[in-house]
């Protein structure tokens, strides 16, 4: 018995450092995704998926070999608790990810399960580097040696994907419906009947059309100041009074990180016609919007041409959850990139790294 079980388990510490490996990979992807808003990076989320099943085997290994350690009170040590903290972060983190894949769209809270997932394996690094200060072994050689090793791990990458085809024929059994980034459909087409959400803190005062303007300045030949009669489409329109920008209608899906998308018709300026209106210099290379809290988002300059600042939502005025009086409408891009309550597009030659700040402390005061 023993010995049939020495034959299916690998050296324990490459165990353990083929686990340090793929949670670095599980943190490392599961932050990239965020970023990541077309089919063409697909593959990352797969791989992620990939990753976490594996893990499970992994984990399943470890556990068996820990377990006296854990169940007998007299082997505890300083760093045990932690270590149990540990597994258990661990084993939550990929439960909900398993579970998000399953379900329908879970909320807990205010949040989808989606967001306790990440916030759980966001939890899992410091914890995991506590673990690390008291537990941490260096690899040897024999370690990583033998035929043996090497038909396990060919077995438990197989068994890693084999568990994430069971996965996705259960959930097609169940007609659970996904994007490739795992979020779930809320509310397309009902005008403003979907999820408002802000990325950290940012929650403004409704903002009055009378007061607002949209400011286009920066690598520009004129600076503009619109008010909003100028950005918005309607009744002026019709009377055949001259609306400066024509208006646009695109169809376009925002896809929040928090694992939810919708799809609307949105109507509004394309920030091109701004541009030209403007003269945007040669040397235009990033445009970035801003909001009035100071939230702000960049995009390359011909992508921005493309993009809409919106003022209407399927027809109807975008309500001021949704960034009224104007918000970005930017399709390919992840939500938190579709900036709320826009009032200034600066016309940019470098990239603003920043934003990565700004978007984390805007409306924090
Ligand atoms: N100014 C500002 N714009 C913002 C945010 C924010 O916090 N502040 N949140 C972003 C995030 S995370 C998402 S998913 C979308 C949500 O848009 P909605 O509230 O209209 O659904 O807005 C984005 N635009
Ligand atoms: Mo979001």
């Amino acid at each position: 018995m023993a010995d049939r079980r020495r034959r299916l388990e690998p050296p324990p510490r490459l165990v353990d450092w083929s686990i340090l490996a793929l949670v670095a990979f599980e943190v490392g992807s599961g932050l990239v995704s965020l970023t990541v808003g077309t089919p063409d990076g697909a593959w990352l989320f797969t791989l992620h998926a990939l990753a976490g099943l594996t893990l499970v085997g992994l984990l399943g290994w470890k556990f068996r070999r820990v377990r006296r350690r854990v169940t007998d009170r007299s082997l505890w040590d300083g760093a045990t608790p932690v270590s149990i903290l540990l597994g258990t972060l661990a084993v939550a983190a990929l439960a909900t990810g398993v579970y998000w894949t399953l379900s329908g769209p879970v909320w807990v809270l205010a949040w989808p399960l989606l967001t306790v997932h990440m916030a759980l394996g966001l939890l899992v690094v410091p914890v995991l580097a506590w673990h690390l200060r008291h537990r941490f072994r260096l690899p040897t050689r024999r370690d990583v040696e033998g035929r043996r090793t090497a038909l396990q791990y060919t077995a438990l990458l197989g068994g890693g994907a084999l568990a994430w085809r069971a996965q996705e024929a259960v959930g097609d059994a169940l007609g659970r419906e996904r994007r490739f980034t795992g979020s779930k459909e809320e509310g397309s087409g009902d005008g403003n009947d979907f999820p408002v959400t802000s990325w950290v803190a940012d929650d403004p005062d409704p903002v009055d059309t009378g007061d607002w303007a949209l400011t286009v300045d920066g690598e520009v030949e004129r600076a503009l100041e619109l008010d909003y009669a100028a950005v918005t489409p309607g009744p002026a329109d019709a009377d055949g009074a001259d609306a400066p920008i024509d208006a646009t209608d695109e169809r376009a899906l925002l896809d929040c990180t928090s694992g939810w998308y919708s799809e609307h018709d949105w109507r509004g300026v394309r920030v091109g016609d701004l541009l030209d209106e403007a003269g945007a210099t040669d040397r235009a290379r990033w445009v970035r919007f801003e909001s009035v809290t100071g939230y702000r988002w960049s995009l390359p300059v011909a992508e921005a041409r493309d993009a809409l600042l919106a003022t209407h939502v399927d027809g109807d005025r975008l309500s001021h959850g949704h960034g009224a009086p104007l918000r970005l409408v930017a399709p390919g891009r992840r939500g938190f990139q579709w900036v709320k309550w826009v009032t200034r597009i600066e016309v940019r030659r470098r990239q603003d790294l920043g934003q990565w700040l700004a978007v984390f402390v805007s409306g924090l005061d």
